[in-house]
């Protein structure tokens, strides 16, 4: 690499989209979906009847609301509601309403890597639930996790939705998860969903709709780095492919080349070559069982409370404690 492209790896964006292309197999990681249209994208999925995740977690919350809304109730200073990975915040506005209607004392802080979705998050509490205090941040998981050891005046209640732990492998969940629980105090609380194992079907057709949303989602990822970092990929040229492996539980997407291509990415001082049926792994989707979360949380260090699943069974959300 010469200095003059170190330079230009300045953010990490830049660095990852780098070493995903140069390495063998090729990756970029699906933390970069979500810019505007990715994020628009993601909605547009939770909204389509195949990806049952959304759903599964609206009737958890929906059914529960009391009882979880009881774990999360602090002594008489009140609790901090942060959510990791707000996104539009549409599922945690049940257990918003449900607090502010009953008069809980806590401030929400959403949490998110999307200047965009906090923004319009942000708008929207404040019309629809205006009598809830809201304090958001924008930034990645790992690096708000340092600032969330510095709430420590109260109980913390960190709430992750989505079964958005699914997108790591089980070694960056375990560090994610032991990071977690160094921010926690004796107190504290965790309430974390996690997508169950079932029937590969549906788990494929989740990730693979007829309607192309997921594979538009997958390809953003491509018209981001042509974007922001001057490249010339075809778009069009690669195929959204998924894979689950119901022994391991990992959910796998790809984008595949259905040609021969070069690509150049200008910021990068960088030409590619892509082989007919070359991949680009993009993300994982892990899917669990009691088992492998119980594993997970001893790992970590943390305890399970105690959980709530939907009717089906399909999906999971744990309360842990340290
Ligand atoms: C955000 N995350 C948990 C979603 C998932 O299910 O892995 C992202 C997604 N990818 C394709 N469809 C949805």
């Amino acid at each position: 690499m010469t200095t003059k492209t170190q330079t230009k790896l300045d953010t990490s964006f830049k660095k990852e989209v780098y070493e995903g292309l140069t390495t063998f197999p090729k990756y970029l990681s699906s933390k970069y979906f979500y810019d505007k249209a990715g994020d628009k994208l993601f909605q547009d999925i939770m909204a389509m009847p195949e990806y049952y995740l959304t759903d599964c977690e609206f009737e958890i919350l929906e059914t529960h609301t009391e009882p979880i809304a009881e774990y999360f109730r602090g002594k008489e200073n009140g609790f901090d509601l942060i959510e990791l990975g707000a996104g539009d915040g549409k599922k945690t506005k049940i257990l918003l309403k449900h607090l502010s209607e009953n008069n809980f004392n806590f401030v929400y802080k959403p949490i998110d890597i999307s200047q965009n979705a906090i923004d319009s998050l942000s708008e929207k509490l404040e019309e629809e639930l205006p009598n809830v205090e809201v304090d958001p941040e924008i930034g990645e998981y790992f690096e708000v996790l340092e600032r969330l050891k510095e709430y420590n005046s109260r109980k913390k209640v960190i709430v992750v939705l989505g079964s958005n732990i699914g997108n790591l492998l089980h070694p960056r969940a375990i560090d994610f998860l032991s990071k977690l629980k160094d921010t926690m105090q004796e107190d504290d609380m965790l309430f974390m969903g996690f997508d169950q194992k079932k029937k590969p079907e549906t788990i494929l057709n989740a990730y693979s709709d007829e309607t192309g949303i997921t594979a538009a989602f997958n390809k953003n990822i491509l018209v981001r780095v042509n974007r922001e970092l001057d490249a010339n990929f075809d778009v069009e040229s690669f195929k959204h492919w998924e894979t689950y492996d119901p022994e391991s539980g990992t959910a796998k997407s790809f984008l595949v080349a259905t040609k021969q291509m070069e690509v150049t990415v200008n910021e990068l001082d960088l030409t590619i070559q892509f082989d007919p049926w070359e991949t680009i792994h993009t993300e994982i989707s892990q899917k669990y069982t009691d088992k492998v979360v119980d594993w997970l949380a001893d790992e970590s260090g943390l305890e399970i409370e105690t959980s709530f699943t939907d009717s089906k069974g399909y999906y999971k959300n744990y309360v842990f404690k340290r």
